[in-house]
């Protein structure tokens, strides 16, 4: 328990960003350590949408970003959409206050730029699980960019609706700190172009190692603001600009998605003309302790290897 809070606090805390990776490092050895039987299998010969998880692999190691087309199709974007339509929903405020969807008055809604849907629904769907949850090249690859066997530590169904809240939280250029080591899959639900509210990404951002050649390339002065500033949670996007030329906007239809490692610096952009719905699951190395957690489902796993059994243990069982 004491380890564990120290593990959240250290997350949480104001560690510098090389220091986490170097952190990263050493959760991963000893989670190898720990786990001998759950080899992580090569992805030399595997392919996760019809791409070769090696080269997704190496671009999201390079980049921290890996885009795709088409990882749902029309109908199975459909059925998840209208699992909404029976769930539980609720609107968030920028200060975690929930608002039950059906009792939400409009102050309420009108504080909220987030509603979050209940993802038991989508857990059940066996094309997610195939796609996703129990897809072993999927599984093997994310946890080859870990270093150890990946965890499902978050599974969210959210829209971001458009506001006048001014950009504040994931609206505002982040890095996030889930764990040392985190990579996000994120399925756009809708169409989204400029103005519904697209993901930015400043690519490279996730590693130090490239933060350090920006370094180099800076006066004194210069690198020493950036340094300051690339240490921080959240960020002031003219600056970053600045050093960094313009990030890289995800435009697409529903059912495209990307895999980044959210240690870069990103942010939603806040709609302004149409919602934006979209589905991520969150794999790290220790499944983070201020996560909603599910009731776990039910789940014949069959086949499915000790990996796969392992990554889902906090969904399924
Ligand atoms: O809404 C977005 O595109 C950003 C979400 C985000 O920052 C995150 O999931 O870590
Ligand atoms: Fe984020």
């Amino acid at each position: 328990m004491l380890a564990k809070n120290f593990y959240f606090n250290a997350l949480k805390s104001a560690i510098p960003k090389k220091t986490r990776e170097e952190i990263g490092e050493i959760v991963a050895e000893v989670l190898r350590v720990q786990m001998p039987q759950l080899e992580i299998p090569s992805v030399m010969r595997l392919d996760f949408n019809a791409i070769a998880c090696s080269s997704i692999l190496r671009e999201l190691s390079h980049c921290g970003l890996f885009t795709f087309k088409s990882l749902l199709t029309d109908s199975e974007v459909k059925a998840m959409l209208n699992s909404i339509l029976d769930s539980d929903a609720y609107f968030q405020d920028d200060f975690g206050n929930r608002f039950k969807k059906l009792e939400a008055t409009k102050e309420q809604k009108n504080s909220s730029r987030y509603q979050f849907f209940d993802v038991r629904p989508l857990l059940e769907m066996d094309f997610l699980k195939d796609k996703f949850f129990f897809n072993q090249p999927l599984i093997a690859m994310v946890s080859s960019y870990l270093g150890a066997p990946a965890v499902v530590s978050s599974v969210t169904f959210w829209k971001s609706i458009p506001n006048n809240l001014g950009s504040k939280g994931a609206h505002l250029f982040h890095q996030d700190r889930g764990d040392f080591r985190s990579v996000n899959l994120f399925v756009y639900l809708t169409d989204v172009n400029d103005l519904s509210g697209p993901h930015e990404y400043f690519k490279y951002t996730h590693r130090y190692a490239y933060i350090e050649s920006y370094l180099e390339r800076l006066t004194a002065l210069e690198a020493n603001l950036l340094k300051q500033h690339i240490d921080q949670h959240r960020y002031d996007s003219d600056l970053l600009s600045q050093y960094f030329g313009d990030p890289i906007r995800i435009l697409g239809n529903s059912g495209d998605g990307f895999l980044e490692d959210t240690n870069g610096i990103h942010r939603g952009v806040t709609p302004i003309e149409r919602s934006r719905i979209c589905f991520e699951i969150i794999f790290t190395l220790v499944k983070q302790a201020n996560t909603d957690s599910y009731d776990v489902i039910s789940q014949n796993f069959g086949e499915l290897s000790p990996l796969i059994r392992y990554a889902n243990q906090y969904i399924y069982r």
